[in-house]
């Protein structure tokens, strides 16, 4: 029974990491978006085996593709672009709701639960080169996170 539920899950839900430039990344998910919505957020694990910056990204699903940060201001959620995710050395960051994103912005269709969508990070090594490393990113369900904020732009 074990062993049953096993090859399920494995099946379901684990997908061969993604390596450039000693940066694995785990996880990689985007909400599914309402018709209309200009935007889209890339969640997922990165981790580094040396010291390496994200530095940018491209995707057919998107005209662009930004990194940003989310924090607290005032009280106010405020989202903002950054150059770059810095990752150390045997560490993981984590890019999840209310925090560090990676953003698909003027969206050509709507993102839908089930679907994969290409994504492609630019990864710069302490030497200054820069690899490209290519994801599949799957879409979830907006309803994934109870209490979840609204993504704005
Ligand atoms: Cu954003």
């Amino acid at each position: 029974m074990f062993r049953l539920m096993g090859a399920v899950a494995l099946s379901a839900f684990l997908v061969a990491p993604a390596w450039a430039a000693d940066v694995q990344v785990r996880n990689a998910w985007a909400r599914a978006t309402a018709p209309g919505q200009p935007a889209a957020a890339v969640f997922m694990d990165l981790g580094a085996e040396r010291p390496a910056s994200v530095i940018g990204g491209a995707s057919p699903a998107s005209e662009r593709v930004e990194l940003h940060t989310m924090s607290m201001q005032d009280g106010v959620m405020v989202m903002r672009r950054v150059p770059e995710i810095k990752l150390g050395a045997g560490k993981t960051v984590q890019l999840k709701p209310g925090g560090l994103h990676v953003m698909l912005i003027g969206l050509k269709a709507p993102l839908q639960e089930g679907q994969t969508v290409p994504l492609t990070l630019q990864v710069r090594d302490a030497a200054g080169k820069v690899e490209e490393l290519q994801l599949d990113v799957q879409v979830r369900r907006q309803a994934e996170h109870a209490g979840g904020m609204q993504h704005r732009h």
